[in-house]
């Protein structure tokens, strides 16, 4: 089943919430470009996959949750955890595996997550997520409480197994589970269309689960596309799947920086003319929303909080080693 997309509350939105999503969006990016500082100049162990260019679909859908439902996300999931409702710091100290961080500094980039916001986990493991977020689901039905599960996944998810079981009990269990797949059009260095057989949102379709194609670098479209699925996952009327069409502007990883699989054209392409900050910006602009200044100042604070926050992270202190096999639930 085909979802209808042609509604748009987000005409609905006034220019404070519009102005919260540029902010939201443009704190992301900061705090991705300084993670990736922290990590050249060798001060982050670990490994970390960076979101710029994939920051719309993270706020648009974000918009519509409250603390009560959840979220789970993945290996390039910061924004995820942003948008949700993280704070800097303790995302900050999580990635510099300091004990003020989410994860008490245990968790890092791939496995961060955070009861209070409502975000079950980033995954290292493609489509490790998406049952959890499912299961939030079930709990939800259960409890009657109203909310959803969201998961976030990649293009790479949508041939593992586990997303066509979830989306089965999503569908036969008439679940509040939203399936949210950011197809940036590559899994590491291999483009999707070389090994994604068939019509992306067929694999909801086929569960009878309404799915849709959405523009994932317009932050509006993104939430006038999931809004009216919220509502309807909210009173009980099951599951969406949406394929947001979107682009990692910078490598797989950190050491993906040449990118000899797809040409500059193609980068170039989707950074200038479809960066979803500019054209949200853009639309701020012609709207009378905004004006130049306020939008440098807002830049301008955003960098300064983005800092403020990085140096607070860096300042605090790594766990006490006595506490190494506490909080750890595996192994
Ligand atoms: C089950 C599983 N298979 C393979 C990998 C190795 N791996 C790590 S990232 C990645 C690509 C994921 O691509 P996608 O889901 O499109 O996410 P993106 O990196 O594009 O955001 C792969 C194959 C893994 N982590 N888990
Ligand atoms: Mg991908």
């Amino acid at each position: 089943m085909a979802l209808t997309t042609e509604s748009t509350p987000s005409q609905g939105l006034d220019a404070a919430a519009r102005l919260k999503m540029l902010r939201q969006m443009l704190t992301i990016r900061a705090f991705e470009y300084r993670v990736g500082e922290f990590y050249e100049r060798a001060e982050m162990p670990g490994i970390t996959h960076l979101s710029i260019g994939q920051e719309a679909v993270a706020v648009g859908v974000c918009a519509h949750l409250n603390r009560n439902d959840y979220i789970t996300s993945t290996h390039r999931g910061h924004g995820h955890c942003y948008a949700k409702g993280a704070g800097l710091v303790p995302m900050f100290g999580e990635l510099l595996g300091k004990a003020n961080g989410y994860c008490r500094g245990k968790g890092g980039s791939m496995h961060i997550a955070d009861r209070e916001t409502g975000h079950l986990g980033a995954n290292a493991i493609i489509g490790g997520g998406i049952p959890l977020a499912t299961g939030a689901a079930l709990s939800a039905k259960v409890l009657r409480n109203r909310g959803v599960g969201v998961s976030f996944f990649g293009d790479g998810a949508l041939n593992e197994g586990i997303l066509l079981e979830s989306m089965n009990l999503a569908a036969i269990w008439n679940l509040p589970a939203i399936f949210a797949c950011e197809n940036n059009h590559y899994g590491e260095y291999t483009p999707t269309d070389q090994v994604t057989a068939g019509r992306l949102t067929l694999r909801g379709e086929a569960f009878g689960i309404p799915s849709a194609e959405v523009d994932g670098m317009d932050v509006l479209a993104v939430y006038d596309a999931t809004h009216a699925a919220v509502q309807r996952a909210r009173e009980g009327g099951g599951p969406s799947f949406f394929v947001f069409d979107t682009y990692r502007y910078l490598g797989h990883g950190m050491s993906d920086r040449t990118r000899p699989y797809r040409s500059r054209e193609e980068e170039d392409e989707w950074r200038t003319r479809r960066d979803p900050i500019e054209r949200l910006r853009n639309q701020l602009l012609e709207a009378g929303h905004t004006s130049e200044s306020e939008l440098d100042a807002m830049g301008e604070e955003v960098r300064a909080e983005v800092e403020e926050a990085a140096r607070l992270a860096q300042e605090a202190p790594f766990p006490d080693p006595e506490e190494v096999d506490r909080h750890v639930f595996a192994d």
